[in-house]
């Protein structure tokens, strides 16, 4: 393919994969052993849920399933059937992940979330947007089991999910208690505890559950070629936290769709690291008396403290080099599988500003 076939099938695959959703939302709703006179109403606002909080971002996680199916399985394997399967799976990834976002913007009081105001900040929502996010994963697992049951990787994907979510929580663990509210402590701050954090909570839900997943339904289920993916993808994943990270502090939210909240939630962000590693015992001090705090002044005076030490270069410069790095782990680690499924995930995620 050349790049303008590729990307006429990115724009078709993304197009396929939202119209599967009104199929996901049907058999969640619809399927006669669950939905019952007596449900009816809890049912009622289970659409609303998955329509408020599955729907309106990049879809990169679920797409990358259907991506990675179609370069894993041979074309003659891909019927009409295994390919629902593949957009399924692909909106499985996108309920766990809006069940961890729902449950995210309460624990960090985060306000927006992809362009619109969060679920738990809504007028009569408040905290049963707990509820609703154990809903979303348990309705994955419905999934699962109404599409994939028949099949021979059916176990591997629930152990995959399962095991990605535990993964997810530990980090989200070590994210929190590494931030106590109203409790600043910068030496907590450092590059090792960072990149523990984001292992977990970010990279293997991210970037190797759909691509691990794919590789299940093609029927790769060897340690060592997951070993192989794992080594590139914890690479990807946590470069994308970084980004993630600066861009809660220098994106714009009319782009990302949500307004950061890092400094005020006391966070071990990649930015604090690095402004560690290179402040002044003065500017150490800065930080110790302004940040984790809700006072807007404050954050202001952290983020200009960001840029005196150019923290915005030093992110530009950590993603040409990151760019590099992961190219050399794709040229080692890629094989079998094709180079492509991971040179395509670069692309999406590299320069991004949302
Ligand atoms: C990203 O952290 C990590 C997650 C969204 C995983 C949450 C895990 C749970 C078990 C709830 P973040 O807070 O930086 O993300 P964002 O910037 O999107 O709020
Ligand atoms: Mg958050
Ligand atoms: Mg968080
Ligand atoms: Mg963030």
């Amino acid at each position: 393919m050349n790049g303008n076939q590729k990307l006429d099938a990115c724009t078709q695959d993304l197009q396929d994969f939202i119209q599967h959703f009104s199929q996901i939302v049907k058999v969640l709703t619809e399927d006669e052993l669950e939905c019952t006179e007596e449900t009816g109403d809890a049912i009622t606002r289970l659409k609303e849920v998955l329509e408020y909080n599955a729907i309106g971002g990049k879809y990169n996680r679920g797409l990358t399933v259907l991506q990675a199916f179609r370069e894993l399985v041979e074309p003659r394997k891909q019927d009409a059937d295994s390919l629902q399967r593949a957009l399924t799976v692909g909106w499985c990834v996108e309920l766990l992940q809006a069940f961890f976002l729902v449950s995210d913007d309460i624990m960090d009081s985060s306000l927006t979330r992809r362009g619109k105001i969060c679920w738990y900040q809504k007028p009569g929502i408040g905290l049963d947007a707990v509820n609703d996010a154990l809903l979303l994963e348990a309705c994955l697992y419905r999934l699962l089991k109404f599409y994939c049951r028949e099949q021979p990787y059916y176990l591997n994907l629930i152990e995959l999910f399962l095991q990605s979510s535990y993964r997810t929580e530990i980090g989200q663990t070590l994210d929190l208690i590494t931030a106590p509210q109203g409790h600043v402590d910068l030496g907590r701050y450092t590059e090792k505890r960072y990149k523990s954090i984001v292992k977990y909570k970010t990279t293997f839900y991210s970037f190797y559950l759909p691509i691990a997943a794919a590789m299940y339904m093609a029927g790769i289920d060897g340690e060592k070629e997951h070993a192989n993916a794992m080594k590139i993808l914890l690479e990807m994943g946590e470069f994308f936290q970084i980004q993630d990270d600066y861009l809660d502090l220098f994106g714009d939210p009319s782009v990302t769709g949500k307004v950061g909240t890092d400094i005020q939630d006391n966070k071990c962000s990649w930015l604090v690291v690095q402004c560690l590693q290179r402040a002044t015992p003065q500017q150490r001090q800065i930080l110790e008396e302004n940040y984790g705090q809700k006072d807007l002044e404050k954050v202001a005076r952290v983020k200009a403290l960001y840029e005196e030490l150019d923290l915005p270069a030093v992110f530009q410069k950590h993603e040409e080099d990151s760019y590099i790095r992961i190219q050399s782990l794709i040229q080692q680690n890629a094989a079998p599988l094709p180079p492509s499924i991971f040179l395509d995930l670069t692309k999406k995620i590299y320069k991004r500003r949302k």
